[in-house]
Protein backbone atom coordinates (compact mmCIF):
# COMPACT_ATOMS: atom_id res chain seq x y z
CA UNK A 1 0.00 0.00 0.00
CA UNK A 2 2.82 2.75 0.87
CA UNK A 3 4.92 1.48 -2.20
CA UNK A 4 1.46 2.09 -4.19
CA UNK A 5 0.99 5.72 -2.37
CA UNK A 6 5.03 6.37 -3.28
CA UNK A 7 4.21 4.89 -6.64
CA UNK A 8 1.60 7.79 -7.14
CA UNK A 9 3.05 11.10 -5.22
CA UNK A 10 6.32 9.83 -7.79
CA UNK A 11 4.14 10.11 -10.62
CA UNK A 12 2.23 13.10 -9.60
CA UNK A 13 5.89 14.68 -8.38
CA UNK A 14 6.66 13.87 -12.35
CA UNK A 15 4.41 15.08 -14.40
CA UNK A 16 4.98 18.59 -15.99
CA UNK A 17 3.65 21.40 -14.56
CA UNK A 18 2.93 22.16 -18.23
CA UNK A 19 0.64 19.48 -18.54
CA UNK A 20 -1.85 20.52 -16.08
CA UNK A 21 -3.88 23.57 -17.75
CA UNK A 22 -3.58 21.10 -20.96
CA UNK A 23 -6.05 18.21 -18.69
CA UNK A 24 -7.73 21.63 -17.59
CA UNK A 25 -8.58 22.40 -21.16
CA UNK A 26 -9.26 18.69 -22.03
CA UNK A 27 -11.87 17.99 -18.88
CA UNK A 28 -13.54 21.60 -19.88
CA UNK A 29 -13.90 20.50 -23.60
CA UNK A 30 -14.89 16.70 -22.49
CA UNK A 31 -17.47 18.44 -20.38
CA UNK A 32 -18.54 20.97 -23.37
CA UNK A 33 -19.02 18.05 -25.67
CA UNK A 34 -21.03 16.08 -22.95
CA UNK A 35 -23.49 18.85 -22.65
CA UNK A 36 -23.27 19.63 -26.69
CA UNK A 37 -24.51 15.78 -26.90
CA UNK A 38 -26.90 16.43 -24.62
CA UNK A 39 -28.66 19.60 -25.92
CA UNK A 40 -28.35 17.74 -29.51
CA UNK A 41 -30.10 14.76 -27.80
CA UNK A 42 -32.96 16.74 -26.31
CA UNK A 43 -33.36 18.46 -29.80
CA UNK A 44 -33.61 15.56 -32.04
CA UNK A 45 -36.43 14.07 -29.01
CA UNK A 46 -38.45 17.06 -30.02
CA UNK A 47 -38.38 16.60 -33.49
CA UNK A 48 -39.17 12.78 -33.01
CA UNK A 49 -42.22 13.73 -31.20
CA UNK A 50 -43.26 16.50 -33.35
CA UNK A 51 -42.89 14.11 -36.51
CA UNK A 52 -45.15 11.73 -34.69
CA UNK A 53 -47.55 14.36 -34.14
CA UNK A 54 -47.63 15.24 -37.71
CA UNK A 55 -47.99 11.88 -38.94
CA UNK A 56 -50.95 11.18 -36.25
CA UNK A 57 -52.79 13.80 -38.57
CA UNK A 58 -51.87 13.10 -41.94
CA UNK A 59 -52.32 16.01 -44.54
CA UNK A 60 -55.43 14.79 -46.94
CA UNK A 61 -55.77 15.40 -50.19
CA UNK A 62 -55.99 18.44 -51.62
CA UNK A 63 -58.47 18.96 -55.10
CA UNK A 64 -56.95 21.10 -58.13
CA UNK A 65 -59.02 24.35 -59.44
CA UNK A 66 -61.64 24.90 -59.71
CA UNK A 67 -63.12 21.72 -57.57
CA UNK A 68 -63.49 22.09 -53.83
CA UNK A 69 -62.89 19.20 -51.38
CA UNK A 70 -66.23 17.97 -49.43
CA UNK A 71 -64.88 15.41 -47.12
CA UNK A 72 -62.54 12.97 -49.39
CA UNK A 73 -63.87 13.99 -52.76
CA UNK A 74 -63.52 17.13 -55.09
CA UNK A 75 -66.84 19.14 -56.50
CA UNK A 76 -67.81 22.03 -58.76
CA UNK A 77 -70.73 23.81 -58.40
CA UNK A 78 -71.79 25.49 -61.87
CA UNK A 79 -72.80 28.42 -61.59
CA UNK A 80 -75.20 28.37 -64.26
CA UNK A 81 -77.64 26.34 -65.43
CA UNK A 82 -78.09 23.76 -68.53
CA UNK A 83 -79.73 20.14 -69.37
CA UNK A 84 -78.51 16.79 -68.24
CA UNK A 85 -76.80 16.33 -71.44
CA UNK A 86 -74.63 19.48 -71.65
CA UNK A 87 -74.14 19.10 -67.77
CA UNK A 88 -72.21 16.21 -68.00
CA UNK A 89 -70.29 17.10 -71.32
CA UNK A 90 -68.97 20.00 -69.47
CA UNK A 91 -68.06 17.67 -66.38
CA UNK A 92 -66.75 15.45 -68.46
CA UNK A 93 -64.60 18.41 -70.35
CA UNK A 94 -63.05 19.20 -66.70
CA UNK A 95 -61.16 15.88 -65.65
CA UNK A 96 -64.61 14.54 -64.02
CA UNK A 97 -67.72 13.91 -64.39
CA UNK A 98 -71.47 14.26 -62.91
CA UNK A 99 -70.91 14.19 -59.42
CA UNK A 100 -71.49 10.22 -57.61
CA UNK A 101 -70.94 11.40 -54.23
CA UNK A 102 -70.40 8.93 -51.51
CA UNK A 103 -72.02 10.74 -48.80
CA UNK A 104 -74.99 12.71 -49.87
CA UNK A 105 -75.59 14.30 -46.04
CA UNK A 106 -72.38 16.36 -47.06
CA UNK A 107 -72.82 17.26 -49.91
CA UNK A 108 -76.76 18.77 -48.81
CA UNK A 109 -74.09 20.60 -45.93
CA UNK A 110 -71.54 21.84 -48.98
CA UNK A 111 -75.23 23.14 -51.18
CA UNK A 112 -76.70 24.30 -47.97
CA UNK A 113 -73.20 26.47 -47.16
CA UNK A 114 -73.45 27.53 -50.68
CA UNK A 115 -77.04 28.88 -51.10
CA UNK A 116 -76.10 30.97 -47.46
CA UNK A 117 -72.98 32.80 -48.94
CA UNK A 118 -75.50 33.64 -52.51
CA UNK A 119 -78.01 34.73 -50.48
CA UNK A 120 -80.82 32.24 -51.79
CA UNK A 121 -83.17 29.67 -50.41
CA UNK A 122 -81.97 26.51 -51.66
CA UNK A 123 -80.47 25.23 -54.27
CA UNK A 124 -81.40 22.17 -57.48
CA UNK A 125 -78.55 20.38 -59.48
CA UNK A 126 -78.14 17.86 -61.60
CA UNK A 127 -75.93 15.05 -59.70
CA UNK A 128 -74.83 11.83 -61.89
CA UNK A 129 -77.52 9.06 -61.94
CA UNK A 130 -80.24 8.60 -64.22
CA UNK A 131 -82.81 6.19 -65.39
CA UNK A 132 -80.49 5.56 -68.39
CA UNK A 133 -82.88 2.70 -69.68
CA UNK A 134 -86.31 4.32 -69.08
CA UNK A 135 -87.46 1.53 -67.28
CA UNK A 136 -87.22 2.78 -63.71
CA UNK A 137 -83.88 1.19 -62.78
CA UNK A 138 -81.75 3.87 -61.76
CA UNK A 139 -78.14 3.81 -61.32
CA UNK A 140 -75.10 6.26 -60.38
CA UNK A 141 -73.20 6.81 -63.36
CA UNK A 142 -70.10 5.03 -61.53
CA UNK A 143 -72.71 1.51 -61.28
CA UNK A 144 -73.92 1.74 -57.81
CA UNK A 145 -77.69 1.12 -58.03
CA UNK A 146 -79.60 4.43 -56.28
CA UNK A 147 -80.59 3.80 -52.83
CA UNK A 148 -84.27 3.49 -52.41
CA UNK A 149 -83.53 5.59 -48.94
CA UNK A 150 -82.00 8.23 -50.48
CA UNK A 151 -85.33 9.80 -53.01
CA UNK A 152 -86.89 12.60 -51.37
CA UNK A 153 -90.72 12.34 -50.36
CA UNK A 154 -93.00 10.35 -53.05
CA UNK A 155 -89.78 10.23 -55.56
CA UNK A 156 -89.46 9.11 -57.92
CA UNK A 157 -92.47 10.34 -59.00
CA UNK A 158 -91.79 10.15 -62.90
CA UNK A 159 -94.58 12.82 -63.24
CA UNK A 160 -95.92 12.55 -66.74
CA UNK A 161 -93.95 9.12 -67.77
CA UNK A 162 -90.88 11.06 -68.81
CA UNK A 163 -88.33 11.99 -65.62
CA UNK A 164 -85.20 10.19 -66.59
CA UNK A 165 -83.00 12.09 -64.95
CA UNK A 166 -81.25 12.67 -61.66
CA UNK A 167 -81.37 16.05 -59.59
CA UNK A 168 -80.62 16.96 -56.47
CA UNK A 169 -82.44 19.38 -53.74
CA UNK A 170 -80.72 20.67 -51.15
CA UNK A 171 -83.87 21.73 -49.08
CA UNK A 172 -85.36 18.10 -48.96
CA UNK A 173 -84.68 15.21 -46.76
CA UNK A 174 -83.72 12.62 -48.45
CA UNK A 175 -82.95 14.76 -51.57
CA UNK A 176 -83.07 12.79 -55.08
CA UNK A 177 -85.81 13.41 -57.41
CA UNK A 178 -86.16 12.52 -60.99
CA UNK A 179 -86.33 15.07 -63.70
CA UNK A 180 -87.19 15.77 -67.39
CA UNK A 181 -83.54 15.79 -68.75
CA UNK A 182 -84.40 18.64 -70.35
CA UNK A 183 -84.83 21.06 -67.15
CA UNK A 184 -82.40 23.45 -66.75
CA UNK A 185 -80.66 23.32 -63.80
CA UNK A 186 -77.04 23.76 -62.40
CA UNK A 187 -75.43 21.12 -61.58
CA UNK A 188 -72.17 19.45 -59.68
CA UNK A 189 -68.91 17.92 -61.18
CA UNK A 190 -67.02 15.90 -59.53
CA UNK A 191 -63.06 15.33 -60.14
CA UNK A 192 -62.09 12.02 -61.34
CA UNK A 193 -57.89 12.30 -61.81
CA UNK A 194 -57.81 8.96 -63.95
CA UNK A 195 -60.67 9.43 -66.43
CA1 LIG B 1 -89.80 13.76 -59.60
Amino acid sequence: MNSLLLLAAVVVAGQPMTEEPAMEELRSAVIVSQLSLSHQTAVLSELLNATREHNSFPQGPTCPYPYTLVLDECFYLSPHKVTWEPARRHCRGMMGDLATPKHLYAIRSFLLDVAKVEEIEHLHVYLGFRDAGRNGTWRWLDGRPVDAADWGPGEPSNSKGNEYCGQFRSHFDPMLNDIFCSTLNRFLCQYHPHN
